[in-house]
């Protein structure tokens, strides 16, 4: 029985209050509204950042929602004015929206699209209303995907169709975490023959050091304080690996990387949301030239301080959200290259549960030995109202 026009009852993860586990619900999605897609989310990643809001730590974040932005689905119905997806396609929701038609769209110099992102910031609709009901209340929408409900509603302009090939329990990945990594090494112009340098191997970190490996750096420094992060290191293209909470007694990880690097590096990242990580990655480039990208969250309140003289002696400091890459022109593409075996993303899934599951998950993203946890959204139990 189709369900197009008519509210849809599944299950969900809510996020009632900051710092307290999610709670599985049963939730109401009301039907799309002109401009906006409901999908079927079969898949999502758990991300740093939905733990980062759950925490509390997000000065964007409101309570109740149902979080997540690491999706995988199919689109099950589409409102009035939709015609960038159809009913049945496999789909990725894009927390950084692309309407090709305002003025960060047609700058042609970033993929911070500014159609719908101050309406996502608030969690409603671009209507200003929320698509979400639970126990007679509504709950708010996060970075415009909720991908952790089995069914969710955005904004047509955050969501692409990619190749119905690829495996959604890998490609919702694409979603966030490889994307951002590899996005933000991929489009540094200037990367190849480089030395690059990057803090923190997580998701993000593999995914940069994947992309610096492609368009060929010569000399890729993975940089984290967990020794198990040597192995996948190596493996996603760094050449040598430091761990920078083991260095001789009144060495620090500056004056050690500027030693082996005769001067400096020429591109480093951050990939921890630690604002004294990011310091320490701008101080580590080379004077005249070096480039520190940005690309951790850090907590409400946290600020990056350095001398000016890091950067009136040429070291530059900027950043990048999802990679740069603009979802609905880019995605489809950085898919393909997925399936053309170019890019890896099965390797990063060191985790499943079930959506009954999602808490496990996020405790297992914190242990230290996960990468990323896919969590399956579990159609088995969905009843559907009339
Ligand atoms: P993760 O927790 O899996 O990885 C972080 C890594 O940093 C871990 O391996 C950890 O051991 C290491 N680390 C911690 N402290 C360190 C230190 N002092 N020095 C060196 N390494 C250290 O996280 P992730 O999923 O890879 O995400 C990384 C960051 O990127 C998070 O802050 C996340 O919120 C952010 N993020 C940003 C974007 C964006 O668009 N800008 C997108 C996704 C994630
Ligand atoms: N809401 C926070 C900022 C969080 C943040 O920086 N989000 C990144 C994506 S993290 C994905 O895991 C981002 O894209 N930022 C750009 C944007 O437009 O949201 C705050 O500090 O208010
Ligand atoms: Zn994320």
């Amino acid at each position: 029985m189709s369900t197009e026009g008519k509210v849809i009852t599944c299950k969900a993860a809510i996020a009632w209050e900051a710092a307290k586990p999610l709670s599985i619900e049963t939730i109401e999605v009301s039907p799309p509204k002109e401009g906006e897609v409901r999908i079927k989310v079969l898949y999502t990643g758990l991300c740093h950042t939905d733990a980062y809001t759950l925490s509390g730590k997000d000065p964007e974040g409101a309570f109740p929602v149902v979080l997540g932005h690491e999706g995988g689905g199919i689109v099950e119905s589409v409102g009035a004015g939709v015609d960038n997806v159809k009913v049945g396609d496999h789909v990725v929701p894009l927390y950084t929206a692309e309407c090709k038609e305002c003025k960060f769209c047609k700058s042609g110099k970033t993929n911070l699209c500014g159609r719908v992102r101050a309406t996502q910031g608030k969690g409603v609709m671009p209507d200003g209303t929320s698509r979400f009901r639970c126990k007679g209340k509504d709950i708010l929408h996060f970075m415009g995907c909720s991908t952790f409900s089995q069914y969710t509603v955005v904004s047509k302009y955050s969501v692409v169709a990619v190749n119905k090939s690829a495996p959604l329990e890998k490609a919702c990945l694409l979603g966030c975490g490889i994307t951002t990594g590899y996005g933000a090494a991929v489009k540094t112009p200037g990367i190849e023959d480089s030395n690059v340098a990057v803090f923190g191997i997580g998701c993000v970190g593999l995914s940069i050091l994947q992309g610096a490996k492609a368009k060929g750096a010569k000399r890729i420094i993975a940089v984290d304080i967990n020794d198990k992060k040597e192995e996948w290191a190596k493996k996603f293209g760094a050449t040598e690996f430091i761990n920078s909470a083991k260095l001789p007694e009144g060495k620090s990880i500056v004056d050690h990387l500027v030693e082996i690097t005769d001067g400096g590096l020429d591109f480093t990242f951050d990939a921890t949301g630690n604002v004294h990580v990011m310091r320490n990655a701008l101080e580590a480039c080379h004077k005249g030239w070096g480039v520190c990208n940005v690309i951790g969250v850090a907590p409400a309140g946290a600020e990056i301080a350095t001398r000016p003289f890091q950067l009136v002696t040429g070291r530059v400091w900027k950043g990048s959200a999802f990679g740069g890459v603009k979802g609905r022109t880019e995605l489809p593409g950085i898919v393909d290259d997925y399936l053309a075996g170019t890019l890896m993303v099965d390797q990063f899934v060191t985790h499943h549960e079930s959506l009954e599951g999602i808490n496990k998950g996020f405790e297992d993203m914190h242990a230290g030995d996960c990468i990323r946890c896919v969590v399956d959204m579990g159609f088995d139990h969905v009843e559907e109202s009339a």
